[in-house]
C-alpha cells in the first residue's frame, strides 16, 4: 500500500505543487489528503476534467513549475480537447501530471459503464502518444514513477500519465469537513419526488447514488424500471439526454433527477434548457454539495444559487426547499407549472451502507425505456 503522506511529500520533492481535478473513489485517500494539506490556491476541484486541464495550464503559465491533473477514467474524454489541442508537445508544450483512476481495469470486477473504458485505457494513451506509468501496490516504484513523471513531463514538454489501480493507497480521513446538515437525505427526497409522479411521467437520473436510490425505490414499490432512464455513465449530460426526450414527447412531463456536481459539470447546459422554454422539462437538482457518490469531496454547489442561475437563463420556475413538508408541496406545484421549471432540493450528505446496484442490465434499461415512451 502506498502512503498518501509519503505520496505527497514525494510530488512536493518533484516540484508538484499544484493539484486540480475531478474526484474518483479510487483517488479518494489522496484526493483528502491533498485537501488537508495543499493551500487552498493550490488545490481546485474543477467543474470537469477538461476544466481541470484548464487550470492546469493557467498554473503552468504563471509559475513554470508542473500542475497535476487528477480524473477518473470516465472523465478523461473531457481533457483529450485540450490536451491535444494546447497542452500537446507539437501545440503549447505544457509540462503536466495526470493522475487517472483506473476503473475497469481488466480482470478487475466493475460496473458496465466502467468495463469498456478500463479496456481501452492504454490504448486511448497510446493514441494521443502520452507516456505513461501503471501504479500499483509497490510503493516504492510508485515514488520512482513520480520522479519519472516530473522528470519526463519536463523533458518531453507535454502531459506524462501515472495509471492508478483499485485500492493502492492507504486510508486517510479528510480532517477538512464543514458538514453542512440538511433534514432529508437525498434517498428520502428521491422517494418523495416518485411518490407523486404519474404513471406516463417519465425520470432520467444522473450518474452515482441517485440512480441507485431510484432503482432501489422502483423495486421496492414493485413498479418495475421502464419509466427511468439511469445515467450510469457520462457524468454531467442527465439534463440534456432529458431535454432531447423532452423535446419529442411533449405529451409527457420529464423529469430530471440531477446532483450538483453534474449540473456544475456542465452547467452551460442550463442556458440551453432556460432559451428552449420547453414546459415538460422539469429538472430536479439533489443539492449536497459534494460529490457524494466518489467518497464526498466539495462543490460548488452549497455556495452558488442555482435557482438564480436557472431563472437568469429562462427557466419559467425556480424553487429551493429543504424540509419534507415544503418538498411535498413543491412537487405538486411542479407538476403543474410550465418549464422549464427547476425544484433544488438541500440534502444531506451520505447514503445507506448496504446500497445496491441496478440488476439490470443497461440495455435492458434502455429498450423498457424506449417501450414506455412510445406508449
Ligand atoms: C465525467 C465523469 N467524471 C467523474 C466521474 C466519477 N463520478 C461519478 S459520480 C460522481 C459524483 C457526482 O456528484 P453529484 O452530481 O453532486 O451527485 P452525488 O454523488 O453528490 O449525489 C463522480 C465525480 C464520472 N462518472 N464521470
Amino acid at each position: 500500500m502506498i502512503s498518501c503522506e509519503k505520496f505527497y511529500q514525494s510530488l512536493l520533492e518533484n516540484n508538484i505543487s499544484f493539484f486540480t481535478g475531478v474526484p474518483d473513489s479510487l483517488l479518494k485517500n489522496i484526493c483528502a489528503y491533498i485537501t488537508d494539506h495543499a493551500p487552498s490556491n493550490n488545490h481546485i476541484i474543477a467543474a470537469n476534467e477538461g476544466a481541470a486541464v484548464g487550470l492546469a495550464i493557467g498554473y503552468h503559465l504563471a509559475t513554470g513549475k508542473i500542475p497535476m491533473v487528477y480524473l477518473q477514467n470516465s472523465g478523461f474524454g473531457n481533457t483529450i480537447n485540450p490536451l491535444l489541442s494546447i497542452v500537446d508537445p507539437e501545440v503549447y508544450q505544457i509540462p503536466m501530471v495526470l493522475m487517472i483512476g483506473w476503473r475497469g481495469e481488466p480482470g478487475v470486477k466493475d460496473e458496465p459503464q466502467h468495463k469498456k473504458q478500463g479496456r481501452v485505457n492504454q490504448a486511448l494513451l497510446q493514441a494521443m502518444e502520452i507516456p505513461y506509468n501503471i501504479l500499483d501496490h509497490d510503493s516504492q516504484q510508485a515514488l520512482l514513477s513520480i520522479k519519472e513523471a516530473a522528470h519526463r513531463a519536463v523533458l518531453n514538454r507535454g502531459p506524462y500519465a501515472l495509471l492508478i489501480r483499485k485500492g493502492i493507497f492507504e486510508k486517510y480521513q479528510l480532517q477538512k469537513d464543514d458538514k453542512l446538515d440538511f433534514p432529508l437525505t437525498r434517498e428520502m427526497a428521491v422517494k418523495i419526488v416518485v411518490d407523486h409522479l404519474d404513471p406516463r411521467d417519465a425520470v432520467i437520473s444522473t450518474t452515482g447514488m441517485t440512480s441507485r436510490e431510484l432503482f432501489e425505490y422502483r423495486d421496492f414499490l414493485n413498479q418495475g424500471h421502464d419509466n427511468d432512464f439511469l445515467t450510469i455513465g457520462g457524468m454531467g449530460h442527465t439534463s440534456q439526454i432529458a431535454l432531447g426526450i423532452a423535446l419529442q414527447k411533449n405529451d409527457r412531463q420529464i423529469f430530471c433527477l440531477d446532483g450538483d456536481g453534474s449540473v456544475i459539470m456542465h452547467m452551460g447546459s442550463l442556458a440551453v434548457i432556460g432559451t428552449q422554454g420547453i414546459g415538460n422539462f422539469k429538472h430536479i437538482i439533489l443539492n449536497n454539495g459534494v460529490h457524494d457518490s466518489v467518497g464526498g469531496q466539495p462543490t460548488a454547489g452549497l455556495k452558488v444559487d442555482f435557482c438564480g442561475i436557472a431563472k437568469a437563463n429562462g427557466y419559467q420556475f425556480v424553487q429551493m426547499v429543504e424540509t419534507a413538508k415544503q418538498l411535498n408541496a413543491e412537487m405538486q406545484t411542479l407538476k403543474k407549472v410550465r418549464g422549464p421549471a427547476l425544484l433544488e432540493i438541500k440534502v444531506k450528505r451520505g447514503a445507506r451502507e448496504n446500497l445496491g446496484r441496478p440488476t439490470t442490465t443497461p440495455v435492458e434499461n434502455k429498450e423498457r425505456f424506449m417501450n414506455f415512451l412510445k406508449n
